[in-house]
């Protein structure tokens, strides 16, 4: 079996400014998404998929939250070698300095690594919403004797400049590579892609971001301190004299690494087909199984609604939205074009007249919502209007974040009653 020769590296997460204030109080690879998941259950559930089974997950800080999710998550038989492994940016001797860049982290973590029998390192990124069998992809690199393998993917012009760009020789072969190239240089960086791809204008083949490293290559690469991140120095320092093949990939990918690429991955689960697909019985997206009640809803309107279990929903009218674990929305309120996380917990009466609360957690009642994400555990009053869009400059205040347009309330925030923005 190729797939016990083969150690998982998913790269968790730089600072995390990209998602802020998502990322404020956890690490990213712990951020909430599709309303019961988390980011890194992504990548682990391909793995999963795929049948390899031992994993790092490289982040900058540990949170608590990411720390109790994959323990609680990821139980694996006793007399079975499969791991999930959580490895901060730590200080040693050698070492004082967060992790750099993409490179710099596995290099700082190197010695973790080996400790394993490994052949294949299969490095990943923790932020991308997709559904792959890595196993093709290691076959394809045994088969060509690759030293390196790149996941690639067809991009149109404008989302090129955001990517890895590479050409290829008849047999796959890289022959060039360039990091996200200006607009005026991409002419000279086409690729030729099937007609599918040509048709929606996809021309250029992008970097997944996604490699597969032969062991001693990686070891003899980490070794050189300067190199930072793979996509700048490593992959472009590596093709002359490595072979590194495009492994092409044609199914629906896409990064969530920013408040709006992540805002649109959501809600697009409320699609008629969802371009990702959370009901295929054979690639299942696993999640922590935290045993709650049903959800209970009246007198709502639904559309296209994504909802999780737990949730006590009496509002008027739910539309284009995905409502997380316990989430709790009261009379007369109208939801579109939402993602709301939930709740760590449901608040009792006890609790309520214990904390002398007047602002529930969750949405009060004749509140308006839209192009938000209320991120876990808000507390919004009654008659609350947050009519999100793009005439919203961006802004920031302690209990919320507007970035192009989507209101962003932060965990734990509590808006008074009749709060409008
Ligand atoms: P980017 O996504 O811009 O491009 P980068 O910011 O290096 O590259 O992030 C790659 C992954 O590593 C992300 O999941 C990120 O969260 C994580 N990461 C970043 N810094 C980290 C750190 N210090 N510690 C741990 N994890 C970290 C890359 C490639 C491009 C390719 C795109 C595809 O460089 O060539 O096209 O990915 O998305
Ligand atoms: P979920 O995935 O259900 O959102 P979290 O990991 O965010 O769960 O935990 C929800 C809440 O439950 C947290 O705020 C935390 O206080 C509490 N909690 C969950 N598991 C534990 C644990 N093992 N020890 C202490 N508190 C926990």
């Amino acid at each position: 079996m190729i797939n016990n020769k083969v150690l998982s590296i998913i790269l968790g997460g730089g600072q995390g400014t990209r998602l802020y204030p998502l990322t404020e109080k956890r690490s990213k690879p712990a951020v909430p998404i599709a309303g019961k998941y988390r980011l890194v259950d992504i990548p682990i559930s391909n793995c999963i998929n795929s049948d390899i089974k031992r994993m790092f997950v490289l982040t900058q800080f540990n949170s608590a939250s990411l720390n109790r999710h994959i323990k609680n998550t990821y139980h694996f038989s006793f007399f079975s070698s499969a791991f999930v492994d959580v490895l901060a940016a730590e200080q040693t001797p050698e070492s004082k300095s967060w992790f750099q860049g993409t490179a710099d982290a596995v290099r700082q973590s190197m010695h973790h690594f080996l400790r394993h029998d490994f052949e294949y390192a299969l490095i990943l990124s923790g932020d991308q919403l997709y559904q792959m069998d890595f196993n093709e992809m290691i076959e394809a690199h045994i088969k060509a004797n690759a030293e390196i393998s790149i996941a690639t993917i067809p991009v149109n012009e404008k989302d090129a400049t955001s990517f890895g760009i590479l050409k290829t020789d008849s047999s796959n072969v890289v022959t060039s590579f360039i990091e996200k190239p200006s607009t005026d240089l991409l002419p000279d960086w086409t690729s030729e892609t099937s007609d599918e791809m040509k048709a929606q204008g996809r021309n250029h083949l992008a970097s997944m971001g996604i490699y597969i490293f032969n062991r001693q290559l990686l070891i003899d690469l980490m070794d050189n301190p300067d190199t930072i991140d793979f996509g700048k120095e490593i992959i472009p320092q590596s093709i002359d004299s490595h072979k590194t093949l495009s492994y092409q990939f044609e199914g629906y990918w896409t990064d969530i690494g920013n408040i709006d690429s992540f805002f649109e991955a959501n809600l697009g689960l409320t699609d008629d087909i969802p371009k990702f697909n959370l009901y295929d019985s054979k690639q299942r997206v696993f999640t922590n199984a935290r045993i709650l009640p049903t959800s209970k809803i009246s007198g709502t309107t639904l559309d296209r609604a994504v909802i999780a279990e737990g949730c006590i929903i009496s509002a008027a009218k739910i539309e284009k939205s995905v409502i997380g674990i316990r989430s709790r929305i009261g009379k007369d309120s109208t939801v579109i074009n939402t993602y709301m996380m939930g709740n760590d917990d449901y608040e009792n009466l006890e609790d309520i007249d214990k904390n002398k609360t007047e602002i529930l957690i969750g949405i009060g009642e004749r509140c308006f919502i839209k192009n938000a994400i209320l991120d876990k555990n808000v507390s919004i009053g009654d008659d609350v209007r947050i009519n999100g869009g793009k005439h919203l400059e961006d802004a920031e205040t302690d209990q919320y974040v507007i970035k192009e347009g989507i209101v962003v309330i932060k965990k734990g925030a509590v808006l008074p009653k009749g709060f409008t923005l």
